[in-house]
């Protein structure tokens, strides 16, 4: 079985035009406008393939090919369509739509067995379901917090995390989902792109015993497999991440009438700080752990007023558990003495995290055998990004697939990958997602 890779291409190449930064990379943020756009355009071919659709409060969305029959499990595959501010056009919405291709070209042959075609396989062959699923706020680019969407259907978070998570304009989750703009009633033929059921714990959590698996396809937004020449990659171990959020509290003064001696500076504590983590990190003898601070404000943030108050996030990851604890708290620490020395104010928040954790061994080897019986050039790896595939994966059978990032870039408008890898990345996870579901159960 062979997917559409004129369709495949068309639909990637159509939906990175859904930015807000057009021209400056892909801005997608979830429950924005563009998020519903790209949301209408996968449903409608979803729909028009008859297939099923279901949207949870938290917006992730769930669709069935017609032929899925609830006495059998479900193969899933699937990703996120959500970026962040002036990202790629591939990270995220590459796994939906391989997931969509999959979906129609399921769809397609369904059509043919049901018209009782006997060249594609009799329906009876499919030993389980096939949904593909889009989750919501992967990336955190609202609220800060990765994985959102997938970490309140597998019950990381509650009920009450809707009240606390926060945008940058102090709105909540649960307010987000509450203002989301509602299709037209009066166009009946407008598709529903979100849910309004009422949030409820015992709703939004999944049935984890009905599904078999579950895959995502990825870009490696790394420089692995383009620099090895490689198509393929089967991720082992997905790092974990431990994120804080620091305040610093000087005192504002005037830039040009306070003398360097009397000034308590919030911006140069936080330069201070940014640097020790850099450094900490850095005298990791396995150069592994990695440390970034990408998100700093000042106030108020006038050329001519010292700073009196800076917020700045630490993010620290590793494959390692306890080493992502052992040197975040080293940075915490450090941070308290900076800003002690300078008499700054300092408080540290924990702002999210997610553990480090291998991917189901019996699976990868699986798709390292199918990789080989396809001579695919292939490679075992990790990931140093985060996915909803390390949230799922505390309960079914998962895996991640991953194609080469040209210069291994990526989280920026230069992402790239080339058409040959895209295509062989969405045939691989078809055939993948055959042999899951011929399995017997
Ligand atoms: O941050 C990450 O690793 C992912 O891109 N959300
Ligand atoms: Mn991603
Ligand atoms: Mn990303």
């Amino acid at each position: 079985m062979k997917i559409n890779k004129e369709r495949l291409l068309e639909m990637l190449h159509d939906l990175k035009e859904f930015t807000d930064t057009p021209g400056n990379g892909v801005t997608r943020f979830s429950f924005g406008v563009q998020d519903a756009t790209a949301r209408e355009y996968i449903l409608e071919r979803a729909v028009e393939a008859g297939c099923s659709v279901d949207i949870d409060a938290l917006q992730n969305i769930r669709i069935g090919l017609k032929t899925n029959s609830p006495d059998k499990d479900i193969v899933m595959a699937g990703s996120h369509i959500d970026t962040v501010r002036h990202g790629g056009w591939l990270d995220g919405i590459y796994g939906v739509c391989g997931a969509l291709e999959v979906m129609l070209t399921l769809a397609e042959y369904a059509d043919a067995a049901l018209a009782g075609d006997k060249s594609v396989f009799s329906l009876d062959d499919l030993k389980a379901n096939y949904e593909m699923v889009i989750f919501s706020e992967e990336e955190g680019s609202n609220f800060g917090s990765t994985m959102t969407g997938s970490k309140f259907v597998t019950g990381f978070y509650k009920e009450e995390d809707l009240g606390k998570l926060r945008d940058d304009k102090g709105k909540t989750l649960r307010q987000r989902l509450i203002e989301l703009p509602v299709t037209d009633e009066e166009d009946e033929d407008s598709l529903d792109v979100y849910s309004m059921d009422y949030f409820d714990s015992g709703e939004i959590l999944w049935d984890f015993n009905e599904i078999k698996t579950m895959l995502e396809l990825h870009i490696e937004q790394g420089p692995v497999l383009d620099s090895e020449g490689l198509s393929i990659g089967i991720v082992d171990a997905i790092y974990g991440m431990r994120v804080i959020e620091v305040t610093l509290t000087g005192v504002g003064n005037h830039a040009g009438a306070t003398p360097m001696g009397i000034r308590y500076d919030a911006l140069c504590t936080a330069a201070e700080c940014v640097l020790a983590a850099e450094e900490i990190v850095k005298s990791d003898e396995d150069e592994r752990i990695v440390a970034t601070i990408g998100k700093l404000s000042v106030f108020p943030d006038c050329s001519n007023v010292i700073p009196q108050e800076v917020k700045f996030t630490v993010e620290v990851r590793d494959k390692d558990e306890a080493k992502i604890n052992e040197y975040m708290d080293s940075i915490i620490e450090r941070i308290y003495n900076i800003a002690s020395a300078r008499r700054v104010g300092c408080v540290i928040n924990e702002h999210s995290k997610s553990s480090p954790l291998y991917l189901t061994k019996s699976l990868r080897n699986d798709m390292e055998k199918l990789a080989k019986d396809k001579g695919l050039a292939y490679k075992v790896m990790d990931s140093g990004a985060v996915h909803d595939a390390c949230m799922i994966a505390n309960f079914v059978d998962t895996g991640m697939i991953f194609v080469p990032s040209i210069d291994g870039r990526s989280h920026v408008p230069e992402e790239n990958t080339n058409e040959k890898d895209l295509i062989t990345g969405v045939q691989f996870l078809l055939d993948v997602v055959l042999n899951e579901m011929k399995t017997e159960v």
